[in-house]
């Protein structure tokens, strides 16, 4: 039977916005996120239009790994990291998006972080753009719905490129790209919200926006992948996907075609056009039937066609069920909508815990696609507690990783080309959905509270030495 690749990347997964912190440091501009206030998980985040005096923005100083990168790769290297992933902040590089030239203090702090990475044998897994963008191209071009993003994206996708891709082999373009087709997408992932003010939840939502925004992404990614294939031979290039698994409420054909529907449009429309070049046929449907119409310019076909990319990456973090039913309680979840399934158990914030939805979404991808395959976020967010004498005891989390990874390790006895394994967090900092800090997912605990408070200290979690002999067994010890 088939086994974890020898070389299986194993590793943790970050976020520039969600832990970085020195906001304004080095010539950094501001980005969507930095204007993006704390929520609870009952309570939507907000966004402003500009920065308000004593209003607390989690990202502005967040876990500062700006400040602490030595200290926190010397940690993941010793858990074993093969593989770290984090992206880039593009106002770092462009603080407005529309400069002409790079901002070589930006440039320069990634290059330390990928040296550093390097010094202890971890190979850095990129993410170009993760759920950010200069704050002024919201204000200029509402976000991605001008097609003048695309420009100012290449003038930064070629930056990074050109000073990293020397010493990086992987990329990735956006983060969970298809967070564009559902209406939370409209903040973070689109930055299609000009002149807004308010809570999150209340964004007007306009899929005629939305879908022509992620057009552009879809350009801009394209044309990312086309460069690096042609300047950088030895470097290669994935999309990212945020996967929630559907599920038919009832075994009701009526529920069995609602769930196929959604997982074309949520889950696969993105990497439909990423992976095979053009857009599927099951969205023309989708797009009359709700009145979308995607301007494309001549020449957009031909280059989605030659930036295919070369790797399928995703999030796992839940599956949710789709029927007919009115009379079953919907799931919670800050990024997911659907009804409870009966069979699983969920996070504090609602999201539905099923190792075994991640066989068979491994199964599903690479059946689909055929290319190699790699989880880049999978984890449980949750409360940890302190104790007196600075240990985290957290089984729990233990308990939700290992179950994964059986199912993981699974999925590559059935066949699945799986190169990695990254887990979201892997050292505590800010949600994206919610922008708190008390919903954690890391091995090492960062001392750091939602009123701002904290040392910034680092404690290793039970979670961290388990993890470690995970990799060290090659996942054959759990
Ligand atoms: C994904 C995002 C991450 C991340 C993770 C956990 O959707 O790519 O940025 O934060 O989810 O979500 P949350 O932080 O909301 O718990």
């Amino acid at each position: 039977m088939r086994a974890l690749r020898e070389n299986f990347l194993w590793g943790g997964a970050t976020a520039a916005n969600q832990f970085e912190g020195a906001w304004d440091v080095d010539g950094k501009g501001p980005s969507v996120s930095d204007m993006c206030t704390n929520g609870t998980n009952k309570i939507s985040k907000k966004i402003t239009t500009k920065i308000e005096k004593d209003t607390f923005y989690p990202s502005h100083d967040a876990i500062d790994f700006y400040h602490h990168y030595k200290e926190d790769i010397k940690l993941f290297a010793e858990m074993g990291f093969k593989v770290f992933r984090f992206s880039i902040a593009w106002t770092r590089i462009f603080p407005t998006g529309m400069e002409e030239k790079p901002n070589d203090a930006g440039l320069k702090f990634y290059e330390n972080v990928v040296d550093e990475c390097k010094k202890y044998n971890i190979e850095p897994l990129i993410t170009i753009s993760h759920y950010e963008m200069p704050y002024a191209l919201v204000e200029k071009y509402n976000g991605w719905y001008g097609r003048e993003c695309i420009e100012c994206f290449e003038r930064f996708s070629k930056a990074v490129l050109d000073r990293l891709a020397g010493k990086v082999k992987y990329f990735l373009t956006f983060n969970e790209i298809n967070a564009g087709t559902m209406p939370m997408g409209n903040v973070l992932s689109l930055g299609t919200i000009k002149g807004y003010s308010g809570p999150i939840s209340e964004i007007k939502d306009n899929p005629q926006i939305r879908f022509q925004a992620l057009h552009h992404q879809f350009v801009a990614s394209a044309k990312t992948v086309k460069y690096a294939h042609e300047h950088f031979p030895e470097v290669k290039i994935g999309n990212m996907i945020c996967f929630i698994t559907m599920y038919p409420y009832t075994c009701n054909p009526t529920d069995i075609l609602m769930a196929q529907k959604e997982m074309q449009m949520k889950n696969y429309f993105c990497s439909d056009v990423q992976v095979r070049g053009y857009y599927p046929a099951y969205a023309d449907r989708y797009f009359e039937e709700n009145n979308i119409i995607i301007k494309k310019e001549a020449d957009d076909d031909k280059i989605l066609k030659e930036g295919t990319v070369d790797f399928y990456t995703f999030s796992y973090y839940m599956s949710n069920c789709i029927g007919e039913v009115n009379d079953v309680k919907k799931t919670g979840g800050n990024i997911g909508l659907g009804y409870k399934n009966p069979y699983l158990k969920e996070s504090e914030w609602g999201w539905q815990i099923d190792p075994k939805g991640l066989r068979y979404t491994l199964n599903e991808i690479y059946d689909r696609y055929q290319i190699p395959v790699m989880i880049v976020e999978n984890g449980l967010g949750a409360k940890d507690k302190l104790e007196e004498d600075g240990s985290i005891h957290d089984a729990y989390r233990i308990d939700y990783l290992r179950s994964h990874i059986e199912q993981m390790i699974e999925a590559v006895k059935d066949g699945v080309d799986l190169m990695g394994y990254t887990p979201w967090g892997c050292i505590d900092l800010i949600s994206a959905s919610t922008g708190e800090m008390a919903k954690r997912y890391g091995f090492i605990y960062v001392d750091k509270y939602d009123d701002g408070t904290g040392d910034l200290s680092r404690r290793k979690k039970d979670s961290f030495e388990w993890y470690k002999k995970v990799i060290e067994s090659n996942g054959s010890i759990l």
